[in-house]
């Protein structure tokens, strides 16, 4: 085992991963979070080994206002799961990690429970921007994870920005958790985002907050009605729970399971997934032709150049962009 682990060749590597052993997966993950090229150029190698066997697990997003209780839901949804014998792996996408080096699974919920369970594997956000992007990096651990043999991947996403997007569009099914009370403004949660859920939860449904909670997931359950057209194969739920009591969990696993017979016997779920993977390659091409773009030779220079004339007014932005594409597409290689 020691020798595997030292392996180096991304075959053994894989091998080693789709085996269950942990570490060799911790490190494969670790070297596609690294800034450095060659790192993660290794990791990349390792996924390609892989990725044929990746591709079997659930794949839930759970988004949601910070403090709602993401990861409250994830830690007592993630002990059902592996009481009933799933292997269960939760990652996090954190927008603000580059900038604060903070994280979801940061200091106030470390989902200890969870964590002890050797049926789970609990990855927090890297620390700092990794090279294709935090959603980029969870979108392939994803997989790794999924190769490694996990039957169920739940990602959590704090509801605010652009990483709810990202997360939605790479997920079988996207859950919004939300406060009792306070419709989506006063919440923080934008309405784009009520539209890419699946369900929508109204956590912390207990104590004082219970009845207050019955109230908004009725407003919700309205809400939704008007939100979707008729003819999508699922109707999207409202439901309310409790993370912290255990109420109203299963119900919610529950949902996710009928949606997944649902797309699965529609042919939706295959249709899915292959239009997932063709975005998120023309993704990577976007943004590897905008880098090129800006790193090409004597780009950096003509761009800089553009840009003064466009804010003088000595030309006009489209006339600016005309002239650097044509540039692009000259320049020698
Ligand atoms: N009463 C009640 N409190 C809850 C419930 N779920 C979570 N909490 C509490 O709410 C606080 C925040 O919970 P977290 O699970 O950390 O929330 P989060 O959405 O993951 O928070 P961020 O990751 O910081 O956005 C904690 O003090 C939890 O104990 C619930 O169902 N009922
Ligand atoms: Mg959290």
């Amino acid at each position: 085992m020691a020798a595997l682990a030292e392996a180096t060749d991304a075959r053994e590597v894989a091998r080693a991963i789709r085996a269950g052993d942990r570490r060799v997966m911790a490190r494969a993950i670790t070297k596609l979070e690294n800034t450095r090229e060659a790192d993660y150029a290794q990791g990349q190698a390792v996924l390609e080994s892989l990725i044929a066997d990746s591709g079997n697990a659930i794949r839930v997003g759970i988004t949601g206002p910070p403090g709602v209780g993401k990861s409250t839901f994830i830690e007592t949804l993630g002990l059902h799961l592996v009481e009933q014998g799933k292997r269960v792996a939760v990652l996090a996408v954190d927008p603000s990690s580059p900038v604060t080096g903070g994280s979801i699974l940061g200091d106030k919920t470390r989902m200890e429970r969870l964590s002890v369970r050797p049926e789970a594997f609990i990855r927090p956000s890297p620390s700092g921007g990794s090279l294709g992007g935090v959603a980029h990096r969870t979108r392939e651990v994803m997989l790794l994870c999924e190769a490694a043999g996990y039957d169920i991947v739940l990602i959590e996403t704090v509801g605010i920005g652009q990483s709810e997007v990202a997360v939605a569009s790479m997920v079988d099914f996207f859950l919004v958790l939300l406060l009792p009370a306070g419709g989506d403004e006063l919440q923080g949660i934008k309405k784009g985002v009520i539209e890419l859920a699946d369900a929508l939860v109204v956590n912390k449904a207990d104590g004082a907050m219970e009845t207050t909670a019955q109230h908004t997931r009725a407003d919700y359950a309205g809400a939704l009605e008007l939100i979707r057209a008729t003819h999508d194969e699922w109707r999207p739920r409202a439901l309310a729970a409790s993370a912290l009591e255990d109420e109203g969990i299963v119900e919610v696993w529950n949902a996710v399971l009928e949606h997944h017979e649902l797309i699965r016997s529609s042919g939706g779920f295959e249709e899915r997934r292959r239009q997932q993977a063709r975005a998120w390659m023309w993704k990577l091409i976007d943004e590897g032709v905008a880098r090129a773009f800006r790193e090409g030779a004597g780009m950096r220079e003509a761009i800089s150049r553009e840009e003064v004339a466009v804010a003088e007014q000595k030309t006009t932005p489209a006339a600016a962009a005309r002239t650097l594409l044509e540039a692009f597409g000259s320049r020698k290689r």
